[in-house]
């Protein structure tokens, strides 16, 4: 064993491998470089790992499978050193700017090199007024048709102005770590991340963290010891606000423990809700801030001195309470409706995480990019308590990653031996089915419809016309086989724009044939959106929330996947995988006809 320095996690080393994978792939202008693979394969192996490994020699990591001397070298170094060579070099070359540039669809590496050296573009800001100039298309390789499908990129992600956001995916691990580390320090007393990360939206501004603590100071002094502050902003006496390495802001505010709900209440917004609550709290002669809800003071002089009798300020649900109004949980607070139906208390009977009965997305080693065997990823869904669960490997259009007919059905084989060992989990053989290009779908006709169950999505051809897409969609879900449609857009939040659909047509087809429609918990994803969610739900479309997981660590998202369903305003009968097992599967035989 060796000791390192103990504040590198092993969450760190992954995060460390990624970066390099992805520095390298910009450097070696390709992610099929050796170096590439070796930093990607590492960083799955080591995932993998039960143990701890922050506490093991080089050669002990070497014995890991998929762990090479290089690489393993690298993850010593870090925990050694809190910092890798090479990585520092690449950071240098390839600062954060140069990183968010590569990740535009249509600027590969090479394109990247290129604008770089012969225009000077290192920005998103100078890529657009390139793209304005006509100037991007007198490079080589370039014309008006990828300065076209750059541009619309640009503007679908978000990626330039002082509107600038973080997707969901990057932002929230950094906040869970910082709640965690606060919240193991005995000072604090509660902590909780609010804001628009409480309430789930796919991008973020800033994180705002609010802590309940009597002694402000000390906590405010463990946060600008964190070694992910690495521009301090703001340094108060109850308020941090620091920049990470990436330029996301965090701001940490300190407030009395007994003030909490009122603090977290204000802090998680949205701006709009908070404004609608203030507004019936004067309609009820009651004042609401970040400290508390108040009597408004007898004295009209005094009102701004001093506030009136304390009503409520320790817990959110104590506020909504005294407000006459039911809990509204923080994914609805967007002023769309939820504090006029808590008045009237018809907020749905929104569906919750402990509703869930299956899992109906998940792919084993069986699928080329699946890392966890069938075993592994039973044994887990089985230690959640789920009732039934859906293998869905990838159909054999799915060019590295799909399975033929024979592979399939051996595999088919294989469940049915793993399920005899769980005679409390139904285990259902199924598939995610590709839709290719015009709608068409793997296998023959009959071989489709032969697996238990069947989730179908799209995984290429992002660029076809609104009109195209809707059709590809609609001729998948009219399909007799397809019970559900995964990750509806196929979109990476903040990185790749999902396809175009007429939405309203899509979801006719979906309540037409009684397909499910997916809300994907993979936190880059968060397919179908809240707001299509919210859609499908007004017309009755049924809902099915998955994990789409690849390895048992990412079967947690089925939370994320909740919590986007409630921003949908999802209610728990819509949800398939939430109904007991005889009523789903009684489901998947009558809707097939
Ligand atoms: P973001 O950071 O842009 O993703 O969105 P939020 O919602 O996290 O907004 P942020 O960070 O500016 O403020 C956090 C919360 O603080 C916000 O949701 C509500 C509350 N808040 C901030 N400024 C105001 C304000 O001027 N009036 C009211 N009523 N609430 C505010
Ligand atoms: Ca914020
Ligand atoms: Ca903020
Ligand atoms: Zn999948």
């Amino acid at each position: 064993m060796s000791s390192g320095n103990s504040s590198v996690s092993t969450r760190d080393v992954l995060a460390m491998l990624s970066e390099l994978a992805s520095l390298t792939t910009l450097e070696e202008e390709s992610p099929q470089s050796f170096k590439v693979r070796a930093y990607e394969n590492a960083r799955q192996a080591l995932e993998g790992q039960a143990q701890d490994i922050t506490g093991l020699s080089v050669t002990e990591l070497t014995k890991i499978k998929g762990v090479g001397k290089a690489t393993a070298s690298k993850v010593r170094e870090l925990i050694d050193t809190g910092s890798v060579e090479k990585l520092e070099r690449l950071r240098s070359s390839y600062p954060p700017a140069i990183v968010e540039l590569s990740r535009i669809p249509g600027v590969g590496p090479k394109t990247l090199k290129v604008m770089r050296a012969e225009l000077g573009i290192d920005t998103v800001e100078k890529l657009k007024a390139a793209i304005a100039n006509e100037e991007l298309r007198t490079l080589p390789g370039l014309g008006p048709t990828s300065e076209a499908k750059i541009s619309k990129a640009i503007e679908r992600l978000g990626l330039s102005g002082k509107d600038k956001r973080t997707p969901i995916a990057d932002a929230l691990p950094l906040a869970q770590d910082l709640v965690a580390a606060l919240e193991a320090n005995p000072d604090v007393d509660r902590v909780a991340y609010c804001g628009s990360l409480r309430r789930f939206s796919e991008t973020i501004g800033d994180i705002d963290i609010t802590v309940g603590s009597t002694k402000p100071e000390a906590v405010m002094d463990m946060v600008r010891g964190q070694s992910v502050v690495s521009d301090l902003v703001v340094s108060g006496d109850t308020k941090t606000s620091f920049l990470t390495a990436s330029g996301l802001q965090v701001d940490v505010r300190v407030v009395a423990p007994e003030q909490f709900g009122a603090a977290t209440l204000y802090f998680t917004g949205s701006k709009a809700h908070n404004i609608a609550l203030r507004q019936r709290a004067i309609d009820r002669g009651l004042t609401l801030n970040e400290y508390g809800l108040f009597h408004q003071p007898d004295d009209e002089a005094a009102a701004d001195v001093k506030t009136g009798a304390l009503v409520a300020s320790e817990t959110e649900q104590q506020i909504y309470d005294a407000l006459e109004l039911s809990y509204v949980p923080p994914p609805m607070r967007e002023a769309t409706g939820e504090v006029e139906a808590a008045a009237d208390d018809e907020l749905p009977d929104l569906i919750r995480r402990e509703h869930m009965r299956g899992d109906l997305h998940y792919h084993t080693d069986r699928s080329g990019d699946g890392r966890s065997t069938v075993e592994e990823m039973v044994a887990v869904a089985a230690a959640q308590g789920y009732e039934y669960l859906a293998i869905t490997d990838h159909g054999e259009d799915l060019a590295i990653n799909g399975s033929s007919e024979q592979e399939m059905l051996e595999h088919r084989e294989h469940i049915a031996e793993v399920q005899k060992s769980h005679p409390d989990l139904t285990i259902l053989w199924g598939c995610e089915l590709n839709i290719g290009p015009d709608g068409g779908m793997d296998y023959s006709d009959e071989f489709r419809a032969s697996f238990d169950y069947t989730v179908a999505s799209v995984h290429s051809h992002f660029d076809q016309s609104v009109a195209d897409q809707t059709k590809r969609l609609v001729k998948a879900i009219s399909d007799p086989s397809v019970d559900s449609i995964g990750h509806l857009t196929g979109r990476y939040i903040g990185r790749r724009p999902g396809i175009e659909l007429d939405i309203d047509i899509v979801l006719e087809a979906l309540f037409t044939f009684d397909v499910a429609l997916e809300i994907n918990g993979a936190l880059q994803r968060l397919d179908a959106a809240s707001d299509v969610v919210r859609r499908a739900v007004q017309r009755g479309v049924k809902l099915v929330i998955n994990t789409d997981s690849h390895h048992t660590s990412e079967l947690g998202r089925m939370e994320y996947g909740v919590l986007t369903a409630q921003r949908g305003w999802v209610p728990k009968e819509l949800v398939v995988n939430s109904w007991p097992r005889d009523q789903f599967l009684a489901w998947v035989d009558s809707h097939r006809g």
